[in-house]
């Protein structure tokens, strides 16, 4: 299998950690590309017309996006205890974290344009700040609902890499005031799987 990738993207580590965690990274080839709404990558389109990695290319030529359905097949593959629990009530918790996971990358990013991607003169800051809240608020909640004795899973995976690239990029100090969160945080971190897919690199936008 073909793993579209970006060295910078929370949501294409996630993948690559979670197949570390599933014993299943050597089955992935690992192709890197640089892709933004404005820097057309015409190979990504190609396979994904939203323009956006990570894609999976599966044995059979099938092109699979986006991070969360890449996640669960590629946990139907394996063997091994799932990541995302089969039990209901646990499969659940696991994809309502994930979800949240999701949607601190995804206001991280949307911060971003705004701080820094967007020219200068196109900058709304209350926009800024309004994705800002959702991530606040998000940490927040997790602060208080953590589990920290539990097997790790999918929303465990999401969590710690959409958390690291906001450290990364310097979105939000997301440590202060949340000590659970943060003990957490620094453990996963420690994780094989996690030192073999640190972050790195730039984002390439195109010209205005
Ligand atoms: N919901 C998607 C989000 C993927 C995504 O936004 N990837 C970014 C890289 S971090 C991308 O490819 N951006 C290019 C674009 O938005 O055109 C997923 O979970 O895979």
């Amino acid at each position: 299998m073909k793993l579209l990738y970006q060295t910078h993207s929370p949501y294409a580590r996630k993948v690559l950690v979670a197949a570390h965690e599933m014993g299943i990274h050597e089955q992935l080839e690992v192709i890197h590309h640089e892709t933004s709404p404005t820097l057309r990558n015409d190979e990504v389109f190609a396979l994904n017309p939203l323009g956006k990695v990570p894609v999976l290319i599966c044995d059979d030529g099938f092109a699979l996006f986006d991070s969360n359905v890449i996640c669960e097949y590629l946990d139907g593959l394996q063997q091994g205890r799932k990541l995302i629990p089969l039990d209901k009530k646990a499969r659940y918790r696991t994809l309502r974290a994930q979800a949240l996971a999701q949607g601190i990358a995804d206001a991280g990013i949307d911060v971003r344009w705004e701080a820094e991607r967007r020219p200068e003169s196109l900058r709304w800051p209350a926009l800024r700040d309004g994705h800002l809240q959702k991530i606040i608020a998000a940490c927040d909640v997790i602060e208080q609902e953590i589990d920290t004795e539990r097997a790790v899973d999918l929303g465990d995976i999401a969590l710690a890499t959409t958390l690291s690239w906001i450290e990364f990029r310097n979105v939000y100090a997301f440590k202060p005031g949340r000590p659970r969160l943060s003990s957490w945080y620094e453990r996963f971190c420690a994780r094989p799987s996690m030192l073999a897919t640190t972050l790195c690199g730039e984002t390439r936008d195109g010209t205005p």
